[in-house]
């Protein structure tokens, strides 16, 4: 069974986690994991080049978190994690003040930095970085091209200008309000090596609970990707970030109000689309919690199968049986 898996960082690293559990419950391979084969196919646009180094943070939330070693509490970067050179890097006045690289982190960001100027690729790169960290799960990035996501706010002198998304984000807490984001560079993007492939090869798409507009909206801006989801045999099944009118966790809010959508399951789900009727939707199954099973009928009359579940990822378990009832929707036959 091949299950492919549109992904951001920390909502996408606690569903793959979940993805990864049902696979192994779903189709055992007697030492513990499964005979599914998982790829994930993750957000780079958050990345950015900060003293010298490239930095990919939802690529390192899900390797991180996949491999038992993220701080939980935080929300980025390694659990057990010190700050020694950030602070001298900080004297000196180099990279963001605002932007702290842990001591273990970069570590991963020296030896990525140092494989990219041999000239290899970064989907390359996170392949050799996995074999340190086997998580059982191929991530790859969505292009390896660089494509940096950018925040365009309102500006005294200039009218608008544009911020990286990490200043917008990390810094300003995404307290400056966005007249719109823009994929730097996506245009001439094409999606990384293997990315066409398992999509065209899955037996189940799943979209990950991630934030719909800088996490998922930017892997679905890459040119081909959309059409590769929409014209693939799989199913397309989507979980809702959003839980009774708000973001789990995080600032989903501050994006889905600069692109006119609500902050609802509805709206979110309405936003992808149907994959039937709409000229560009890409659900076929939508997973809403059950504070929202209200939307289910609307839902359903658009096109979108929709079923209501406990849609909080507590805990392994919990995340294990959204990701089990999003595989049940994608694998119906009808
Ligand atoms: P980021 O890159 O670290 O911001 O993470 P993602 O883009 O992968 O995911 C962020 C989104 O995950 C947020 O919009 C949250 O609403 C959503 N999220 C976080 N935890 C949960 C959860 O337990 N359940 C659901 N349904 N969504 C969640
Ligand atoms: N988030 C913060 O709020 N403050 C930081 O100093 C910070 C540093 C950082 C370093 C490496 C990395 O991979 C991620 C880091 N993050 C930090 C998290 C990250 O910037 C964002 O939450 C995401 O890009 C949004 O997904
Ligand atoms: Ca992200």
């Amino acid at each position: 069974t091949e299950i492919v898996v549109l992904a951001g960082g920390v909502g996408g690293a606690r569903y793959l986690r979940g993805v990864r559990e049902a696979a192994a419950r779903r189709w055992p391979d007697g030492s513990g994991g499964s005979t599914a084969h998982i790829t994930a196919i993750v957000n780079t646009g958050d990345d950015a080049w900060l003293a010298g180094l490239r930095i990919t943070p939802d690529l390192d939330s899900v390797m991180y978190t996949l491999a038992g070693v993220s701080d939980e509490q935080r929300g980025w970067g390694r659990v057990g994690e010190t700050e020694r050179v950030s602070a001298e890097l900080r004297e000196y006045g180099v990279g963001w003040p605002w932007f702290t690289l842990g001591d273990l982190d970069l570590g991963t960001h020296i030896a990525r930095t140092s494989w990219l100027r041999e000239g290899e690729p970064l989907s390359a790169v996170v392949k050799r970085l996995q074999s340190r960290w086997p998580i059982g799960i191929d991530l790859v990035p969505m292009t390896d091209a660089e494509v940096e996501t950018n925040v365009q706010v309102a500006d005294e002198t200039s009218g608008s200008r544009l911020m990286h998304f990490q200043e917008w984000w990390t810094r300003h807490r995404a307290g400056i309000p966005a007249e719109r984001f823009v994929q730097v560079g996506i245009e001439g993007a094409v999606p990384a090596p293997g990315v066409l492939d398992a999509i065209e090869a899955a037996d189940a798409l799943l979209i990950a609970p991630s934030n719909p507009v800088v996490s998922i909206g930017t892997i679905l801006a890459v040119p081909g990707l959309r059409d590769a989801l929409r014209s693939a045999p799989a199913r397309v099944v989507g979980v809702s970030p959003i839980i009774a009118g708000a973001a789990v966790r995080g600032m989903a809010d501050a994006c889905l109000q600069a692109i006119h959508v609500e902050t609802s399951a509805t709206g979110v789900a309405l936003h992808y689309g149907a994959r039937d009727g709409s000229a560009d939707g890409l659900l076929d199954g939508w997973l809403v919690d059950t504070a929202d099973a209200d939307a289910v009928g609307q839902l359903d009359a658009a096109g979108i199968t929709t079923i209501s579940r406990p849609l909080f990822m507590t805990d392994l378990d919990a995340s294990a049986e959204i990701a089990g009832a999003a595989l049940d929707l994608a694998l119906a036959r009808t």
